[in-house]
């Protein structure tokens, strides 16, 4: 059977971090999944970007469904502040259980995020992970024992810092 590199092709670009203001939200449900993905992505972005630890603001609520609430109202306070965040990363863990909390939860996650993100022009990369099992989080947080894992906070990291350095450059006229 035919086959192809899954995952995203790295940038070619080498984009510069070090002025970029980022924040992460992320849920403490499922904490030592998350807390795995967030570290992911804050150690990507200040070792292979420049991003300041300074400049990376992390706040925690309680689970998936509060994140598009919280990162609409810190990205808003932010601009008032003139402090604006160039970039925001949402991140949490939803595991399926029995009941269609899973569904809902996701949806509700998912639609608000991109709405927050859209109404506030400021891109908030998606990193909520939607997992069938307990295994399916581990993995794709880098954590466990199986050959195939990895952080996917790596990639939100990389992927923040493209868009955040993109976005500033769209907003100046520079296409
Ligand atoms: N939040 C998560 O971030 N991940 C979950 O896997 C998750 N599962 C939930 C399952 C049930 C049955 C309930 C009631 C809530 C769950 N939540 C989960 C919390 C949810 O995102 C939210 O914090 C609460 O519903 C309060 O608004």
């Amino acid at each position: 059977m035919a086959s192809f590199t899954k995952g995203v092709t790295p940038s070619t670009e080498k984009y510069d971090g070090s002025s970029l203001r980022v924040l992460i939200v992320h849920t403490r449900w499922n904490y030592e999944v998350v807390e795995a993905l967030v570290h992911g992505a804050t150690e990507t972005m200040t070792s292979d970007y420049n991003v300041k630890p300074e400049n990376i603001s992390i706040q925690s609520v309680s689970g998936s469904y509060e994140l598009p609430f919280a990162a609409q109202q810190l990205i808003a306070a932010s601009k008032m502040r003139s402090q604006s965040f160039d970039v925001a990363i949402c991140i949490g863990v939803l595991i399926k259980g029995s009941t269609m909390h899973f569904e809902y939860i996701a949806e509700a996650a998912s639609q608000g995020i991109m709405r927050a993100s859209l109404d506030s022009r400021v891109p908030i990369v998606f990193g909520v992970l939607t997992c069938l099992n307990d295994e399916q989080a581990l993995e794709r947080a880098g954590l466990g024992d199986k050959k195939s894992k990895h952080n996917h906070g790596i990639d939100w990291g990389r992927c923040a810092v493209e868009m955040g350095a993109k976005n500033r450059n769209w907003m100046s006229g520079i296409i």
